[in-house]
């Protein structure tokens, strides 16, 4: 839908006349309005405060405050994210649904209320990005997500391929491949990049770093886009796809990895792909010794992912731009 810019998403906190003062004020992401009233609404933003499924250092619960305060930056911008070519918000509905939340003592409960929460937001029309938590929290989004879309396509940027072998363990290095064997995802048509660490490829196509490294970001592009056509794809990216050195707040770092641009010029190559839904996982803001780089990548990616699945919406709506 088309909007006019959302007075709401000014920022002033009183005394700024307009001017959005990227350091105070309001703390939804990109300032939007916090609801959950799905009337009308394109893209719902969810976070999702939790990290009891990590194999090593807990802290991403921390992730979806930390992101949406780096957000403010990424969104000061009338004109929208540079280098896009309009505002996603003028385009787009987009809301924060907030965080869906769950009994610390019950972790399991986190996968239920996600999948009913995110259903919700599915059956109004609506498609979602969601903001982690450890990366199990993509389990019930592509559960939810496929239940209504069948089997997806997943386009996975990470430095772990996260198909341990480990049944249905809550663990953050295992969901995809419980995820394939439920018929949730299909690994023939999915594409993982980004991974330095050892694993096993269980029918997923996998561009690991240094192939990437080789190949470039075009022909990258260009065998993800093959691989997955146009099939309903789900976007998951683990912060920790980038190398420490642009992310260092996240629970299992990796060095050797991409650049913010590198990861962004990748982003910008799905543009028009049916990206049905997407994450952003594994901010940990703790570890960051800057206290802010990590989430600022996040905030910049999620905020990328937001124009991919406002392009995913006017193509499937027929809407060419
Ligand atoms: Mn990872």
């Amino acid at each position: 839908m088309e909007a006019s810019h959302d007075p709401a998403r000014s920022g002033d906190v009183g005394d700024a006349q307009g001017y959005d003062m990227t350091w105070a004020g309001q703390l939804s992401f990109a300032r939007l309005p916090a609801t959950r009233d799905l009337t009308g609404v394109d893209i719902a933003i969810v976070g999702v405060p939790f990290d009891n499924a990590v194999t090593n250092r807990p802290g991403a619960r921390f992730g979806p405050r930390a992101i949406r305060e780096q957000s403010t930056l990424t969104a000061e911008f009338p004109d929208g994210l540079w280098p896009w070519d309009h505002n996603v918000f003028d385009r787009h509905r987009v809301v924060d649904y907030f965080d869906i939340g769950y009994r610390p003592g019950v972790p399991a409960e986190m996968t239920t209320n996600v999948t009913s929460h995110i259903g919700r937001i599915l059956d109004a029309g609506a498609s979602v990005l969601a903001l982690g938590g450890d990366h199990f929290v993509a389990y019930p989004l592509l559960l939810a997500t496929a239940e209504r879309f069948g089997p997806l396509s997943l386009i996975h940027f990470d430095a772990h391929s996260d198909t341990w072998d480990a049944g249905d363990e809550l663990n953050h290095g295992t969901m995809f491949l419980r995820a394939a064997r439920d018929g949730v995802i299909d690994p023939a048509t999915s594409v993982q990049t980004g991974m330095r660490t050892p694993n096993v490829s269980h029918g997923f196509n996998v561009i690991h770093a240094d192939r990437l490294f080789d190949i470039g970001v075009a022909a990258a592009v260009a065998e993800i886009r093959n691989i997955v056509g146009d099939r309903p794809a789900y976007l998951t990216f683990d912060i920790d796809f980038l190398d420490p050195a642009y992310a260092p707040g996240t629970g299992t770092p990796v060095v050797g990895g991409p650049t913010t641009w590198q990861a962004r010029q990748l982003l910008f190559g799905l543009a028009g792909m049916n990206i049905i839904g997407a994450d952003v996982v594994e901010v940990a803001p703790a570890y960051d010794p800057t206290g802010q780089i990590t989430a600022l990548a996040g905030a910049t990616i999620a905020h990328d992912e937001l124009y991919l699945l406002g392009l995913a919406r006017d193509r499937r709506a027929g809407r060419t731009r």
